[in-house]
């Protein structure tokens, strides 16, 4: 049941504009995860609050949404074990400066301004973002067939 464990990853505009998104896919396809669903958009302010919502009292969320905003996003979501941790470590810290090179901010960016990409931080926020970001149709069944070289 654990192997199903879904995650939102999401790049945001900084790291289209940078061209890094191919890279962001390839480091979370070769780990091992299956891809359950992808799409480009350019992202409401209205989706950004209340993706955000937890932040809404934060100094920096009105330039939070004005950043998410000002470019397209790609949404993903990614299924596996650990889905959701390991989709984190993979990120790096929220700090560019803080996260160790190998993870994506470690590699890629320098200020928490400008960080790439975001990850859902717990399963019950990973279903929350899920959900308000795809519909379930947008939601793909396959089954992968390197599973058995993934899973033992
Ligand atoms: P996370 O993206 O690592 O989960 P959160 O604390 O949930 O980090 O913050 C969401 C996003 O808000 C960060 O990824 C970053 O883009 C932005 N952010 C967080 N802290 C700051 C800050 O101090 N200044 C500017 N932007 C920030
Ligand atoms: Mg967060």
């Amino acid at each position: 049941m654990a192997n199903t464990e879904r995650t939102f990853i999401m790049i945001k505009p900084d790291g289209v504009h940078r061209c890094i998104v191919g890279e962001i896919i390839k480091r979370f396809e070769q780990k091992g995860f299956k891809l359950v669903a992808l799409k480009m958009m350019q992202a409401s302010q209205e989706l950004l609050e209340t993706h955000y919502g937890d932040l809404s009292s934060k100094p920096f969320f009105p330039g939070l949404v004005k950043y998410m905003a000002s470019g397209p996003v790609v949404c993903m979501v990614w299924e596996g074990l650990n889905a959701v941790k390991t989709g984190r470590v993979m990120l790096g810290e929220t700090n560019p400066a803080d996260s160790k090179p190998g993870t994506i901010r470690g590699d890629f960016c320098v200020q928490v301004g400008r960080n790439i990409c975001h990850g859902s931080d717990a399963v019950e926020s990973a279903q929350k973002e899920i959900a308000l970001w795809f519909k379930p149709e947008e939601l793909v069944a396959w089954s992968p067939n390197q599973a058995p070289w993934v899973y033992e």
